[in-house]
């Protein structure tokens, strides 16, 4: 059985997009996965196919009704236990930890808004989960979900190589990564650190270490943070 991901959007034609490509796009051809889309315009009401409403108490904007996305969703073939998720910048923040949980499922169901959002009541109804891709606002879900579907395909088993699971770790040991370096071992008058053309894998292990200490201390105080509280835990756990 393969991953599968059925996607409600106002804009079918959006998918797979550029997962139709390269890694994910090959593993789409070969069968790992399966991405079908399903158009909110063909449960709207009426002669314009009407799917939002006016929102109650005022304000800008659209809201999707609690009618049309029940039709859509109740209109779907995907289990039980497959994921509901809606893409709001209003959601939960999506983390690795949530993407390892979807790869491992059988799939996701991925409802794409546009306008303000969708009625909160149909959302209760459906278990629907709420996700945010990050702190900006985008003009819809759809690229959200189309970040979402690469982040979980590349987990899924054969399509990335054996490296897959190293890049994996190192973003959840809950540091950046340290920089990288090719040849030439100069260019432009710069030189590439000296370490790394040592061959001592131990001063390269410790040097790329504190490297992505300094980076991520840096760039990502919030992640900093949290990894200095860990391995003080563990250093206490450790005695
Ligand atoms: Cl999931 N949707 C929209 N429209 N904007 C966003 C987002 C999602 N995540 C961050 N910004």
């Amino acid at each position: 059985m393969s991953w599968q991901a059925t996607v409600l959007t106002l804009f079918p034609e959006m998918f797979p997009g550029p997962l139709g490509l390269s890694l994910a796009g090959r593993a789409l051809d070969g069968g790992v996965w399966s991405c079908a889309t399903h158009d909110l315009r063909q449960h709207g009401l009426g002669r314009h196919r009407a799917v939002d409403d006016t929102p109650f108490g005022g304000g800008a904007g659209m809201v999707i009704r609690a009618d049309v996305a029940d039709a859509a969703l109740s209109a779907i073939d995907a289990p039980q236990d497959m994921p509901r998720v809606f893409l709001t910048p209003r959601g939960y923040p999506l983390r690795q930890k949530d993407v390892s949980r979807y790869a491992q499922g059988p799939g996701v169901v991925l409802i794409c808004g546009r306008f303000e959002g969708v009625d909160e009541r149909v959302l209760k109804a459906h278990s629907v989960e709420q996700v945010s891709i990050g702190d900006y606002v985008l003009s819809g879900g759809e690229t959200a979900a189309l970040v979402l579907l690469d982040a979980c395909v590349r987990l899924l088993p054969g399509v990335m190589g054996s490296d897959a699971s190293g890049i994996e770790e190192s973003f959840s040991d809950g540091l950046l990564e340290y920089p990288h370096y090719t040849r030439p071992a100069t260019w432009q008058g710069q030189d590439v650190p000296e370490v790394l053309l040592s061959g001592n894998h131990a001063a390269i292990a410790a040097w790329r270490q504190k490297q992505a200490e300094e980076i991520t201390r840096e760039r990502r105080p919030d992640l900093w943070s949290a990894w200095l509280a860990r391995r003080e835990k563990n250093e206490a756990a450790a005695g």
